[in-house]
């Protein structure tokens, strides 16, 4: 018996989805925030529980029929906790946005000061841009990283983040970023939060996965608050998700439902207790401190072809780019223009000081999650270095770009994530 649906299938968003299948298949993807998630997310997300309302949390839901949903919950619930070594757990934030802004609903008041690393240094538009509801209803005091005159420079000013602590005495210190590539140590945060006597939130939405695989320290002794999206390092359903002490659990749960969010996506939230589960695994472990190899590894070759990198280098799955000691005449915007016609898909980026727009940027910002899931080690990613330097030289050139666009397309034939039903529909059990 099947149900009373329409019987035509849709084949021009199933076209649609099989083309972007081989696009991801046949390109390097080297966007920092993005992975191939498993087949079995993707068959997750996809689920019947897409069809269930469950608007509150386990046991206390405001709708009929959530007994399996409450065990599916739970479920994520409990792996993250265990995954993470934290005291409490929310999983329900659609997004890393929705994360950060229901951490700070729930912890501060608006109007409050917030200190958190600015945009145009590597923080978030959560992190109080002026565009974003948190600069609207916070006031965000920014800080930034350490020139790069100096030596060992573009780190972050733990001086500066004190000295601002101690003269505005914020509610809240954010740490973490989107565009910065070394470790960021939690413990001298909650040193000076403590100092001061804020609360300290990590937004860990770009090292999850390194912090679950043991690479990275983990914040979570340290912060009050970690929030983190699902989808990046971590390598599960586009999602959110927060870890917090036990003590500020219910004001997280409240500030997420009913505070921001309505009905919780169990279908998502299932494929998060997949992916929890997924990089609890030794394998993940050693994915980790591959994707942290690979990433070194492409640097390397970067620098090698007369890149100069922000920092000097990285230590996790990004690297910064400056273009201008490469070509002074080189915008982030067309370099990201001209890789992406050569198959190799990356995003512009501001750097430190940049005296770009964030439209135009002086920077790159390459990741190598994705890549790594694909099973590319450091020998494929001195390649990759050779094939952008190439690239972005010659990128007057239509037909160098379009050989180097086909090397492309012979590495990723040796190297893609996804094979069979999920290449040619993108998610398991849909069929034509
Ligand atoms: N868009 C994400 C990133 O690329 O870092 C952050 O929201």
């Amino acid at each position: 018996m099947s149900g009373n649906w329409p019987n035509a299938v849709d084949k021009e968003v199933l076209d649609l989805i099989r083309e972007e299948a081989e696009r991801q298949n046949s390109n390097i993807q080297l966007i920092a925030s993005e992975n191939f998630a498993s087949p079995q997310v993707l068959a997750v997300t996809g689920s019947v529980l897409t069809n269930k309302y469950s608007e509150g949390y386990p046991s206390k839901r405001y709708y009929g029929g959530n007994a399996v949903i409450d065990e599916v919950e739970t479920l994520a619930i409990r792996r993250l906790i265990d995954l993470m070594g934290a005291e409490y757990a929310n999983v329900q934030p659609h997004s890393g946005a929705n994360a950060n802004l229901g951490a700070y609903l729930a912890l501060i008041k608006p109007g409050d000061t917030v200190l958190a690393m600015s945009l145009d240094q590597g923080g978030h538009l959560t992190h109080g841009s002026p565009a974003n509801a948190t600069g609207q209803l916070y006031r965000f005091v920014p800080y930034g990283v350490t020139p790069a005159s100096l030596d060992g420079g573009e780190r972050i000013d733990m001086d500066q983040v004190r000295d601002i602590a101690l003269k505005e005495r914020p509610k809240l210190i954010v740490a973490g970023a989107t565009a910065y590539s070394r470790i960021i140590d939690p413990e001298p945060f909650r040193r000076i939060a403590d100092e001061v006597g804020a609360l300290l939130m990590f937004d860990a939405a770009h090292i999850a996965g390194l912090v679950a695989g043991g690479v990275h320290p983990s914040p979570v002794p340290f912060a009050d608050v970690m929030t983190f999206t699902t989808h990046k390092t971590l390598r599960g359903p586009r999602a959110g998700a927060i870890v917090c002490k036990e003590e500020i659990g219910t004001k997280i749960d409240k500030a997420i439902f009913p505070g921001l969010q309505g009905g919780p996506l169990e279908h998502v939230i299932a494929a998060k207790a997949v992916a929890f589960k997924e990089a609890s695994t030794p394998e993940f472990k050693e994915y980790a401190a591959q994707i942290v190899t690979n990433a070194k590894a492409l640097a390397e070759s970067l620098a090698s072809s007369g890149f100069r990198l922000v920092s000097g280098g990285t230590d996790n799955h990004l690297i910064l780019v400056d273009l201008r000691d490469f070509d002074a005449e080189l915008s982030g915007k067309e370099a990201q223009l001209c890789l992406e016609r050569a198959g190799i898909v990356c995003n512009r980026n501001q750097i430190p000081g940049d005296p770009r727009s964030p439209f135009v940027t002086s920077g790159l910002r390459l990741g190598t999650a994705a890549q790594t899931t694909a099973g590319m080690g450091p020998e494929q990613m001195e390649v990759i270095g050779s094939m952008i330097a190439s690239a972005l030289r010659n990128r007057a050139d239509d037909e160098a770009v379009a050989k180097i666009n086909q090397e492309v397309g012979n590495l990723c034939s040796e190297f893609h994530p996804y094979e069979g039903v999920v290449a040619q529909r993108g998610a398991a059990g849909v069929t034509d």
